[in-house]
């Protein structure tokens, strides 16, 4: 913590070894009043969740499991931009340690080709006055050799030590995405979105590619075109219609 270049994220800190999910420790702490800023952070989580309470494989001790309090002063529907927010940041953040290079898949993915390194899952708590808390979880696959995933994500995830092939200072790695967590909601809530997308772009695996999207009601393919000023994914299917994407899973094709 002494070692933190931020000056508001994770000020204060909760370090535990074990919980079952970090989201719902941060969920608790911001009902209570938790700062702005806050941070949870847990060196094993029993159960780990992805969005739609799919399951996040959270090995011990191998990755970084977090959850970070933000209390921005916002309209509830800018909630989605925050994950692309975090994904910039944590793009950064890695090249920043390791020198390596990924890319994102909108919305909450970080890849290395096409395997997994990373989660996001934002969640948000709001009243009739508005946003009360966003909850940014944050799943990184750090030091995992391929045998310390579950067996059911063996062939999808990735860590940075298999891309790199070097151990991964995870405190140090905390250290810098708080850093750029800082400084682009800093700049998003100063200039709004747009310079957000720009850099977003520069790191996207998505744009211009042909791709598969699952949405809760129907799937629809085409090619990503881009990202709108609010962060919809825009896909132009093959009858030459533009749909925008507001949640769904991407394939990239
Ligand atoms: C996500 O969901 O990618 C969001 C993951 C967020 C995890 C963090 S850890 C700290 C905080 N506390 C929590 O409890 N959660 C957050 P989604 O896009 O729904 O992807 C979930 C899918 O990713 C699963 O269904 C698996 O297919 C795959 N998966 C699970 N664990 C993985 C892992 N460690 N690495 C790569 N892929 C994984």
């Amino acid at each position: 913590q002494a070692d933190l270049k931020t000056k508001k994220i994770g000020k204060r800190i909760e370090y535990m070894e074990q919980c079952a999910s970090t989201q719902i420790v941060a969920h608790q702490l911001a009902q209570e009043g938790a700062p702005d800023g806050t941070v949870v952070i847990a060196e094993l989580q029993t159960e780990g969740r992805g969005r739609l309470m799919r399951k996040w494989d959270s090995a011990k001790g191998q990755g970084i499991w977090m959850s970070i309090i933000l209390r921005p002063d916002v309209p509830p529907h800018k909630a989605p931009q925050f994950t692309l927010v975090a994904a910039v940041a944590i793009v950064r953040a890695i090249q920043s340690v390791t020198g390596l290079q990924a890319s994102i898949k909108w919305p909450n993915d970080i890849l290395f080709g096409t395997k997994k390194a990373t989660g996001i899952l934002t969640e948000l708590q709001s009243d009739a006055d508005g946003i009360q808390a966003l909850i940014i979880g944050i799943g990184v696959n750090v030091n995992q050799e391929r045998e310390d995933f579950d067996a059911g994500v063996q062939d999808i995830a990735t860590s940075l030590r298999l891309e790199s092939g070097e151990l991964v200072n995870r405190r140090e790695l905390v250290q810098e995405i708080l850093h750029f967590l800082e400084i682009y909601t800093e700049l998003y809530i100063e200039k709004g979105f747009a310079p957000l997308k720009i850099l977003w772009e520069g790191h996207s695996a998505t744009i211009g590619k042909a791709v598969r999207a699952r949405m809760s009601r129907e799937t629809l393919e085409g090619i990503a075109e881009g990202i709108t000023e609010d962060g919809v994914l825009q896909l132009r299917t093959a009858d030459g219609k533009l749909h925008g994407i507001y949640s769904a899973d991407i394939e990239l094709k």
